[in-house]
């Protein structure tokens, strides 16, 4: 399989991403280019960010740059179950209109993510779950959230990373509390619920590891393709795919093709693809900061420019917008401990060329329908 991602570290995506070098910071960082999203926008697609809720909290500069960038947020954790349903008859909205309350003042569309994932489940949670109690306890949460945000969502994950191959169930669908006590119905059921009571949220199946041609990606792949392809057989109120898009710097087998042939099939499908997650990894490359933030940049532009030549593609979101703060720091240390530099503004919130490679993959990207 041909290796684009190197060709274009080694070769013409170095030297494109590099030619921005030598402008002097306060250039760079001037605010009279415009933002990310103002440049999405120009092609008919958005672009936007995941917030933590401590940033909202505590970090006004950061929160400062979102709306420059940003026409889309989405909570990083403030609206998985955890935190939106603590106890079993105990609803909390707090943080999650936190960040609702910061979007609706600078006129920023929020992300749902996501009702039903395996992760992120409050304690009570999978022991409450059998054959006879599950689909009540399902039902009762993506209704009262669904209605609690009624029509102030633009999407909604409806269901969060469901599939994982080496499990060994039907469709590649990962062993969870919830497949366990439901079967596969419960993404269905999922997805049900959420159009019942909030049909205006854009129902998002959230996923990732579908980003390079190595065996475990090309299996998941496939399992999702025949899903989706099954959702849709049986009338399940499926909108669109997420990509997650967590990207690893030093991963040589990103192969444009396999890339472009795949959304193209979930768009033939009818659905449409958002770009959920990105974020670009570099705990396997050496330290020196100028090469590694080529690499990066480079890496991602390959990503892009083969994801949003499909006119399905409806935007960006990335994992946060300033390498002040990644969870890849937490979960893919590097081993000289220094910090990673996945995300498109520096740790002082300056654009690097992360920022550069995004905003030169929408603006080669094919101009979507009005
Ligand atoms: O980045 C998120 C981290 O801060 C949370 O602790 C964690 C659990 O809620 O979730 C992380 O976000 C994940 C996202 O919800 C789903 N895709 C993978 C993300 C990184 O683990």
């Amino acid at each position: 399989m041909k290796s684009l991602s190197r060709r274009l570290i080694l070769g013409g995506g170095a030297a494109l991403l590099t030619g921005s070098a030598a402008a002097p910071q306060a250039a760079r960082s001037a605010t009279a280019v415009p933002g990310l999203h103002s440049q999405a926008v120009a092609k008919g697609l958005f672009f936007g960010t995941a917030v933590d809720h401590t940033l909202l909290e505590e970090d006004t500069a950061y929160m400062a740059h979102v709306p420059r960038e940003c026409g889309m947020v989405v909570g990083e954790a403030s609206f998985k179950w955890e935190h939106l349903q603590p106890a079993p008859n105990k609803f909390v909205f707090d943080q999650a209109e936190g960040l609702m309350g910061f979007a609706a003042r600078r006129h920023l569309r929020v992300r749902g993510h996501t009702l039903v994932w395996h992760e992120a489940m409050p304690d009570w949670l999978a022991p409450q779950l059998s054959r006879a109690t599950a689909e009540r306890i399902l039902t009762t949460h993506v209704r009262t959230v669904t209605q609690h945000f009624h029509r102030r969502l633009a999407h909604w994950d409806v269901v969060n990373e469901v599939l994982k191959p080496e499990d060994n169930n039907p469709f590649g669908l990962r062993e969870t509390p919830w497949l366990k006590a439901m079967g596969a119905r419960y993404i269905d059921v999922a997805f049900e619920t959420c159009a019942a009571n909030d049909p205006t949220a854009l129902r998002v199946l959230n996923e990732y590891g579908t980003d390079y041609a190595v065996p475990w990606e090309e299996k998941k792949r496939g399992a999702l393709l025949n899903l989706l392809a099954s959702l849709k057989a049986r009338n399940v109120p499926i909108q669109a795919v997420g990509l997650q898009a967590h990207l690893d710097a030093s991963q040589v087998a990103l192969d444009q093709k396999v890339l472009n042939n795949f959304v193209n099939s979930i768009a033939a499908m009818g659905l449409s693809v958002v770009v959920t997650e990105l974020d670009v990894r570099d705990n396997n490359l050496p330290a020196d900061v100028p090469s590694r933030d080529v690499a990066i940049a480079a890496h991602a532009k390959a990503w892009l420019d083969a994801v949003l030549a499909c006119p399905a593609v409806s935007g960006v979101m990335t994992w946060g917008l300033s390498d002040r703060r990644s969870w890849l720091n937490e979960k893919y240390k590097r081993a000289d401990a220094l910090p990673q530099r996945p995300l498109p503004l520096d740790a002082d919130l300056r654009r690097k060329k992360m920022w550069d490679a995004i905003a030169a993959s929408l603006a080669s990207a094919p101009r979507r329908a009005a």
